[in-house]
This record gives structure tokens, C-alpha cells and sequence, in this order.
């Protein structure tokens, strides 16, 4: 499996909660590397167009609301296999289905405050690291 990059943000119910640190743990403890991070408070123009593919849905103003409720920490996390690891880590979008030991199980109370978000592809990866980061922004971590 090739060397991959994917997209996080520690929404801010887990910022809110102090959980930064034991999110970041389990990211480095799994093998995969932060390459990029910064806290950000999402304006409103910011959340509604990184969560665009849901304009349609129920639940988007809602959504919009709580990430902007707060500020959040954005990363890219590089590893083998990276998109799928930090889906794994997560846990299911609801918290009630997320397997025990996954962030979404531990720190996430409800599907509207699930404490992360991970990129779900490759391509959406790039995307959302494009939509947060410079190419500079990104470190190389090389040894
Ligand atoms: O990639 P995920 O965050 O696991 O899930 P997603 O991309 O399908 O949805 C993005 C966020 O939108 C998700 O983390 C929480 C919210 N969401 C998704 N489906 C529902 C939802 N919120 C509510 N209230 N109900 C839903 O069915």
C-alpha cells in the first residue's frame, strides 16, 4: 500500500471537551504522522463550503451551526493506507455504531457532534486539504 495523505478536523465539541491531545495520540499511536495542523474558527462561508455535497440534506444548517460553534484544529495525517486507517479510527458517523475503542465511540455524544471528521477517499482527501492548506503548509517528515 502506497504512502497516503488524508484530511481531519477535531470538531469543536472534542476541541470543546479538551480531547485535542488524546485525538492526536490515537492518530500517532495507529502510525500515521501529522504533517499539517492549525486551529481555526470555520466562518460561516468557510463550513458551508467544505460540507457543500450536503446543501441538500436535512441536517446541513444544523451542521453548519455546530462546526462554527467553536474552533476546531484542521490536520493532514500521512501514513500507508491513511484514508482507510483514520476511517477506522474514527469509528461509524453515528456513535451509537461505532465500534468500541474508536474516537467516535469514546469522545463523540450524538451523529450531530461526532468529534471528527476524515476524509472518505482519495480524492476527496486532496480536496479538503486543498480547501485548508497551501502546498507549503505541508511538511515533508523525512526523518
Ligand atoms: O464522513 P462522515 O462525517 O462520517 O459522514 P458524512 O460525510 O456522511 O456527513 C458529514 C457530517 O454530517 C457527519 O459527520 C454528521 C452529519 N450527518 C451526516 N448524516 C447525518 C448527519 N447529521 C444528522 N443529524 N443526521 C444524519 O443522518
Amino acid at each position: 500500500m502506497a504512502l497516503e495523505r488524508t484530511f481531519s478536523i477535531v470538531k469543536p465539541d472534542a476541541v470543546a471537551k479538551n480531547h485535542i491531545g488524546a485525538i492526536y495520540s490515537r492518530f500517532e499511536s495507529a502510525g500515521l504522522r501529522i504533517v499539517a495542523a492549525k486551529m481555526l474558527h470555520l466562518s460561516q462561508e468557510q463550513a458551508e463550503g467544505f460540507y457543500a455535497e450536503h446543501k441538500e440534506r436535512p441536517f446541513f444548517n444544523a451542521l453548519v451551526s455546530f462546526m462554527t460553534s467553536g474552533p476546531v484544529m484542521v490536520q493532514v495525517l500521512e501514513g500507508e493506507d491513511a484514508v482507510r486507517k483514520n476511517r477506522e479510527i474514527m469509528g461509524a458517523t453515528n456513535p451509537k455504531d461505532a465500534f468500541a475503542g474508536t474516537l467516535r465511540a469514546d469522545f463523540a455524544a450524538s451523529i450531530d457532534e461526532n468529534a471528527v471528521h476524515g476524509s472518505d477517499a482519495a480524492a476527496s482527501a486532496a480536496r479538503e486539504i486543498a480547501y485548508f492548506f497551501t502546498e507549503a503548509e505541508l511538511c515533508s517528515r523525512t526523518r
